[in-house]
């Protein structure tokens, strides 16, 4: 098996793993039977190595004593070896569960954490067992789970089970469905799962301030059967954005707009995993949003089917083709697509949330000579950058140059160096990279990709006055070749 190495919270794990582990001669196979709906097989074998494993133990009575989490301390990134595990959280890790008598049960624990963005940028965040977004839950449709949540912050929390159909007395509405979990304490939430599809968890009490400190989390629930179109790679992803202020670690609860990063799974660009797939693979990017605002999530190189929402996999007919997709606040999309080779970007398209931090209102100086103007002002207000002359690129030009760096704990604003050089963006911005010999279960970055001779822009002169192109105002030089012109005779073009 290779290893994964772009995660350190997490390693490969044994018996889910190895439903990944297939020679390309089976993949047909596997096709058939479906990735995720081969989980009912292997998931019962799995289920019964494990509930072996419970005989050794003492029978502990659900209400009071919840499993202990170090049991299976987090060593799945991806499942867990008594999970279904087919979702891959890019930055993120499945929580590993245990089934007891038969009922898959999870234990969540809102924390304070240290997290990273990326490197030059760590804050005190809040979170569950140790990471922001909290590790992904994955269960099968029509399971029984029992999630024990413990509350290690210094104030009353609860978990609300986004999309989820439940009991009301479930739903983890502070001070509606329940009294908070005060500090110290432990509930437990048990319910039937009576749906599949991609969902989220995140506290229901002091939603401003735990949202913004970084709680939440995906809940993947896997269907039943296989899947009309099997996908081979199912990456899951959280939006987010984070008021930290330059030179500060604490995000600010009380910024409804202007943020200063904006993350997929709380990892700015150029810490963002980038999405491997092997050419030709069918890939699923399950996105939900907690953020503030609403993200148009674009992806270059394919048309990608929107396969499903907030109700789970749409049927057919419904699904439609994008480049660009709405996932907006509190709502979760699915794109689907089949690879094709390259590095492609994904990103947001609000052009804000693919920089890092920055001011807004900042004056406008494009065109404007600003020589000698910087350092005046900067005598009376340290740290001052204008915006550039030329663009906004020349910023991470100064701060590689060294001129500017920056404010202490602050990413750069525009980072994440390329094969030709600075790519100028940063935030909600990852490659999704796709080559044909990537091993079906490798996840590794396969680094920069080699285009194949005569599929890559290149320069063909330095001079501004190359050629003869036409320019409104101007007298054209050159005859050109007209397009047809359309016909308006009822379209007997062919006769
Ligand atoms: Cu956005």
């Amino acid at each position: 098996m290779t290893p994964i190495t772009t995660n350190t919270i997490t390693t490969r794990v044994t018996t889910t793993e190895t439903r990944h582990e297939h020679h390309p001669s089976q993949r047909p196979a596997r096709r058939r039977a479906g990735l995720v709906g081969a989980a009912t097989a292997p998931l019962a074998r799995a289920q019964d190595a494990h509930d072996h494993s419970q005989h050794a133990r003492p029978a502990q009575p659900a209400a009071t004593a919840p499993a202990p989490a170090a049991a299976e301390a987090p060593r799945a990134r991806r499942g867990t070896a008594s999970g279904p595990g087919s979702v891959y959280t890019p930055n993120g890790w499945s929580l590993p569960s245990r089934m007891v008598d038969g009922v898959r049960e999870f234990h969540l624990v809102a924390e304070e954490i240290e997290h990273e963005f990326g490197p030059g940028s760590r804050i005190k965040a809040w979170g569950y067992n140790g990471t922001t977004p909290g590790p992904t839950l994955e269960a099968i449709e029509g399971e029984r789970v029992r999630i024990y949540v413990t509350n290690r912050l210094k104030e009353g929390t609860s978990v609300h089970w986004h999309g989820l159909l439940l009991p009301s007395g479930m739903d983890g509405v502070k001070g509606l469905t329940q009294p908070p979990i005060a500090p110290g304490e432990t509930y437990v939430y048990e319910f039937t799962l009576r749906q599949h599809g991609t969902h989220m968890y995140h506290p229901h009490a002091d939603e401003m301030v735990q949202l913004a400190m970084g709680m939440m989390g995906l809940f993947i629930i896997h269907p039943r059967g296989p899947e009309e179109e099997p996908v081979d790679r199912d990456y899951a992803m959280l939006l987010h954005n984070w008021a930290v202020h330059p030179g500060t670690y604490v995000p600010d609860p009380s910024v409804m707009q202007d943020f200063d990063v904006w993350t997929l799974n709380s990892k700015a660009f150029p810490a963002t995993e980038p999405l491997v797939a092997r050419s030709g693979e069918r890939v699923r990017i399950r996105i939900g949003n907690l953020s503030m605002w609403n993200h148009p999530m674009h992806l270059h190189g394919v048309q990608f089917a929107v396969t499903g929402g907030d109700g789970g996999r749409w049927p057919r007919a419904q699904w439609r083709n994008e480049v660009t997709e709405i996932v907006g606040v509190g709502q979760m999309r699915d794109f689907e697509f089949i690879a094709v080779p390259g590095d492609w970007a994904f990103h947001c398209h609000m052009a804000h949330h693919t920089m890092g931090p920055m001011g807004h209102d900042i004056p406008n100086t494009l065109g404007v000579d600003q020589s000698g103007v910087e350092q005046r002002i900067q005598r009376i207000l340290p740290g001052f950058m204008a915006m550039g002359e030329h663009g906004m690129a020349e910023h991470q030009d100064h701060v590689d140059m060294g001129h500017m760096p920056g404010p202490e704990n602050t990413l750069a604003m525009a980072a994440g160096r390329g094969p030709f050089g600075n790519i100028g963006m940063g935030g909600m911005f990852t490659v999704v990279k796709v080559r044909d010999d990537i091993a079906p279960g490798d996840y590794r970055d396969p680094g920069w990709y080699r285009h194949p001779p005569g599929e890559l822009t290149r320069r063909v002169s330095s001079d501004p006055s190359f050629g003869q192109p036409v320019r409104r105002g101007q007298v054209a030089s050159a005859g050109s070749d007209a397009l047809p012109t359309p016909r308006r005779d009822g379209g007997h073009h062919n006769h």
